[in-house]
């Protein structure tokens, strides 16, 4: 059989954590990486053994060979470079938040959707086991009609003001920092997970450090807490550390949740809690195998994850039996799986993000960053 080929575009913590999962699925081959200069590119594929690299992603896009790119790219670049892969007939799976305005979330859908390519934005965070068991619960009534849902995305590799990454200017990144770094899987999940969408959000976006400490090389996502802090220069911030948001979904029901990088002790701590007319939910990413069942009348559970237990279709989000722990790397081979199971055959569902999911988020983002300058509600219209 033929293997899919595709390119990573990104040689950072995600284009790493993004090869290794593809290369779980069998079907596919990472054929070629490019990088911001020939260098990084080389040293990326020597360290992951990928045959081809190079500095110039544009003419691997172009490149009639490749089928299939990851975009794993600062924000800034992601637009860019779906619009050139699709206008050369590439499969796009491009990483959150889809782009840097709506604007260009649209732009990227309509024309993905003209040339007829596949196209996934990577809220992998939907594809722990558990999760897909919640999904099914609520959608088979077990929770009632859902009254609120709260929860936080909060880690703590931003704290000190000598934390850096190209995350923190608004150049590379997008104004939105948390809230479009990791806000946007938590709003993601909410919607995925009780189908109702955001309709309304009042928020408040805060930055403690107004200015940080730059070092002066490049910085891995993550691997800023084991420098040593002897060679920065200070430069001011205006993206957000912190933020809370009010929320409204679908008719009537009500929540809200946080997003931290600033919270000592939280490494990602993905939690969200769902409640219902009947009884309610709560799981933690930092735990990914249990969920905890609320009930009124009877004693509480914690179930723990076994594939035989799972309800629907979240049985096929497991690849391991009970007692064997699904985690981080897991939940992105299955959104991949699906994804590549899209293009191989046309006739398999679409049961993965696509870009109008990418849309709806830089939607959502937009209308929190309105919300905290003017200090009130915004409508969302989705
Ligand atoms: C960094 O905050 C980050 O890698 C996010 O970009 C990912 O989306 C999240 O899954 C883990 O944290």
């Amino acid at each position: 059989m033929q293997k899919i080929r595709t390119a990573m575009l990104g040689t950072g913590f995600m284009g790493i954590v993004h090869t290794d999962a593809i290369r779980r699925l069998g079907n596919v081959e990472v054929a070629a990486v490019a990088g911001s200069s020939d260098s990084k590119a080389k040293a990326f594929a020597d360290q992951l053994y990928i045959d081809r690299s190079t500095g110039d992603w544009e003419s691997l896009l172009k490149d009639p060979s490749i089928d299939a790119v990851h975009i794993c790219t600062p924000n800034a670049l992601h637009a860019p470079m779906a619009k050139i892969a699709i206008a050369n007939g590439k499969h796009v799976l491009c990483e959150k938040p889809l782009t840097m305005t709506s604007g260009e979330a649209k732009e990227l859908l309509d024309a993905a959707e003209a040339r007829g390519i596949v196209h996934a934005t990577n809220h992998n965070l939907r594809y722990y086991p558990v999760v897909q068991h919640v999904r099914q619960m609520v959608a088979s009534g077990e929770l009632g009609e859902i009254l609120a849902v709260q929860g936080t995305y909060s880690q703590d590799w931003l704290l000190y003001d000598t934390d850096y990454n190209w995350r923190i200017e608004a150049e590379h990144n997008g104004k939105l920092r948390a809230m479009g770094d990791i806000g946007s899987h938590w709003m993601d999940m909410i919607q995925h997970l009780t189908a109702l969408p955001i309709t309304s959000v009042c928020g408040e976006l805060t930055t403690f450090h107004k200015t940080r400490k730059k070092p002066k090389g490049s910085v891995q996502t993550f691997s800023g807490k084991t420098l040593s802090p002897d060679d920065y220069e200070a430069i001011p911030i205006d993206t957000d550390d912190f933020g809370a948001v009010l929320l409204h979904l679908g008719d009537r029901a009500r929540g809200s949740f946080t997003v931290s990088q600033i919270s000592a002790g939280n490494k990602n701590s993905f939690r969200f809690e769902i409640y219902g007319t009947k009884s309610g939910i709560s799981w933690n990413q930092e735990r990914p195998d249990e969920l905890w069942i609320g009930h009124r009348n009877s004693p509480n559970q914690v179930i723990v994850k076994d594939p035989s237990l799972l309800i629907g279709g979240a049985a096929g989000f497991a690849d391991l039996p009970g007692g064997h722990s699904e985690g981080y790397d897991d939940s992105h081979k299955q959104l991949f799986k699906r994804f590549y199971g899209r293009i191989a055959n046309r006739s398999n569902p679409i049961d993965y993000p696509t870009f109008a999911d990418g849309l709806r988020g830089m939607l959502l983002l937009e209308a929190v960053a309105e919300s905290s300058a003017k200090r009130g509600w915004v409508d969302v219209n989705l």
